[in-house]
């Protein structure tokens, strides 16, 4: 097998929209993801992968264009009838979506790793790049949310994102789990074969945050720290999904690529923002990182695969250059 020419950190929907554009710029076979796990969750007894699953979904053209999660076209019928039992159905899997979980739990159950459960769930759905879990143990990102109590309540992940609507104030984020994991299958070599790291825009807390968490895998990005480059989900102070310009700011972090750099410095040399965040070039410089100014809010595949050419080639970039 060919080795990866890059390999992305990935959470969700941000990371998925991105390497739609990366198996355009490089050929899909030689791009590795390592994605985040750390959001699993077991329910009505099956393996969710959430990540892993919108990633494959949407390097597959199957995700539905509405949510950035789950596919297109689903029907919600086996939700139906768990209502009939008074089951929770808070957190919606879709009756074609389930296959997935259904295919995964029954491998897991066989004996097989996640990542082998992984590497069939991607090929069915003619995926051709290479997604890894980033470890095929328990880790679980809990949440501290703020309400009446003295220390607040620590919730799972999907309970504070899905269960909660994000909708509350949070106080603390761990993942639980993480200082024993063991990094997936693969997942250190990638990291320290391919020519290019990227970081993805996702989440820094709850999405790359886990994975710079499994030990070793923050490692081998400092020690090549030169060829790592970060894109900011931070645009014009603003997350593009989801809740991580409140997140950073409740948890004490600056809500603009400043925050963002000062959270990537020590594992990445280069962060790229958007064209909206140039004024602020100077700020992520004085965090001790190279600032790139390009477009990054991927309205459509074009953008994405003119940003993944940019992230390719910022060997070539003067620092602080406008691509
Ligand atoms: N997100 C929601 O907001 N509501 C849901 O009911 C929901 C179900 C769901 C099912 C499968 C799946 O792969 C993802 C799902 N998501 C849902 C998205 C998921 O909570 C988030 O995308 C991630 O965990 C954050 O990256």
């Amino acid at each position: 097998m060919e080795p990866p020419l890059v390999a992305v950190l990935a959470g969700g929907v941000g990371a998925a929209k991105l390497l739609r554009g990366m198996v355009r710029a490089v050929p899909g076979h030689r791009v590795t993801a390592v994605v985040n796990t750390a959001d699993d969750l077991v329910l009505h007894g099956l393996h969710v992968s959430p990540d892993l699953d919108t990633v494959t979904y949407t390097l597959a053209g199957e995700v539905n264009p509405e949510t950035g999660w789950g596919l297109r076209g689903e029907t919600w019928q086996a939700m139906d009838a768990l209502e009939r039992f008074g089951t929770p159905t808070w957190f919606r899997l879709g009756d074609r979506d389930l296959g997935t979980h259904l295919h995964r739990t029954g491998r897991l159950a066989a004996g097989v790793g996640l990542a082998e459960a992984t590497r069939e769930v991607a090929g069915a759905w003619g995926v051709e790049a290479t997604l890894l879990p980033m470890t095929e143990d328990r880790v679980a990102t809990m949440v501290t949310v703020d309400d009446d109590t003295a220390d607040g309540t620590e919730v799972g992940f999907q309970d504070y994102f899905v269960g909660l609507r994000h909708e509350v104030a949070i106080r603390s984020v761990r993942f639980a789990g993480a200082d024993s994991a063991r990094p997936g299958p693969g997942v250190l070599d990638a990291l320290r074969d391919a020519p290019t790291v990227v970081v993805a825009p996702s989440n820094p807390i709850v999405s790359i945050g886990p994975l710079l968490a499994v030990p070793g895998v923050a490692d081998v990005l400092a020690d090549r720290r030169s060829e790592v480059v970060a894109v900011s989900p931070i645009v014009d102070g603003a997350a593009l999904k989801g809740p991580a310009d409140r997140m950073l700011r409740e948890l004490g972090h600056e809500p603009s690529v400043a925050g963002v750099a000062r959270l990537y410095r020590d594992v990445a040399a280069t962060l790229v923002v958007d064209r909206a965040d140039a004024g602020l070039a100077d700020a992520v410089e004085a965090e001790g990182m190279d600032c790139v100014v390009t477009d990054t809010v991927m309205t459509d595949v074009d953008v994405a695969t003119d940003l993944c050419r940019t992230l390719l080639g910022i060997g070539d970039q003067a620092p602080g250059g406008t691509a």
